[in-house]
């Protein structure tokens, strides 16, 4: 692994909250193990291993019933990591894929009956070098058929250059992470304004509250300054949102969080039973377990 990479904590504590049954980690990932899933020659970070069955440790330890596993770039477009862990979680994880727009219709079909509902564009250039509107109009083209969404990762200030390819794509949007909002800046500045837009605008995107400890200046254990934008979006969209651990964290440099008080953080944001169940139960259920 890169010499600065830190490891996820290896003994988190059992939170305090108790999540609802039937609760989903909706955000979080499988890294290797890289002796059986090589990590890929363009990855821009080499992580350490955090496997399937660590990460059900860690689901069980939680109190969640299951978990959508986002595919990392350290893996770029293989995804056998990722669906591995979907077959070994026998239905109660549900996997987002990286595919290339040459990916086959038999490919595609094989990984919708193993548990993948979405693939995921990913326009952070510390993570991968992104390509031109067309490569992802390709690949949404592939998708539409198989019922999947699309799932977007960008920081804020690339929203307004990818505008016009989000709001032109006709499945579900989900944004990770709020679109990274700069949380120095005023809640109602142009950036996160202009994100709210997106959603007001339009009612197929979606987005994860997650990540306060990607997000947060003020920093543990609190991250007080991510709880205004979080609460904020989950008031006005309180049916479009998701939440997840982001286990193993790749790529913070300073912190490592417990994933318990991670857990214990959510009643912070989703203030009401109603919202927590959305949140938690409602909302990824319909996203990633309806029936087509
Ligand atoms: C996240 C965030 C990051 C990494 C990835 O796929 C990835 O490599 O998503 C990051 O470094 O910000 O969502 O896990």
């Amino acid at each position: 692994m890169d010499a600065d990479w830190l490891s996820f904590d290896p003994a988190p504590t059992r939170p305090t909250f108790q999540l609802p049954a039937g609760a989903v980690d909706a955000h979080c990932h499988v890294f290797g193990p890289g002796a059986e899933f090589p990590y890929a020659s363009e990855r821009k970070y080499t992580p350490c291993d955090a496997g399937k069955d660590q990460l059900f440790a860690l689901r069980d330890l939680l109190g969640f019933e299951r978990n959508v596993v986002v595919q990392a770039t350290c893996h770029g477009t293989d995804n056998s990591a990722m669906l591995d862990a979907l077959d070994a979680a026998k239905g109660r994880c549900r996997g987002v894929a990286a595919i290339t727009p040459d990916a086959s219709a038999r490919e595609l079909l094989e990984m919708h009956e193993r548990g993948v509902r979405a693939v995921r564009f990913n326009y952070v250039r510390r993570l991968v070098d992104p390509e031109p509107d067309r490569y992802y109009h390709r690949i949404v083209e592939k998708i539409a058929a198989l019922g999947w969404h699309v799932v977007v990762y960008f920081e804020a200030a690339d929203l307004a250059e990818r505008w016009d390819l989000f709001t032109s794509i006709e499945t579900q949007v989900i944004v990770d992470h709020m679109g990274r909002p700069d949380v120095t800046q005023p809640i109602e500045g142009p950036e996160f304004t202009r994100f709210l837009r997106l959603m007001e605008e339009y009612e197929n995107v979606w987005t994860k509250v997650t990540c306060p400890e990607r997000l947060s200046h003020s920093g543990p254990p609190n991250f007080d300054d991510t709880v205004p934008f979080s609460r904020m979006v989950i008031d006005r969209f309180p049916d479009r949102v998701l939440w997840g651990t982001d286990w193993p964290h790749p790529n913070l440099k300073e912190y490592m969080p417990d994933d318990g008080k991670l857990v214990d953080f959510v009643p912070r944001i989703a203030q009401t039973r109603e919202q927590q169940h959305l949140l938690l139960v409602d909302n990824p259920s319909r996203l990633y377990w309806k029936e087509p």
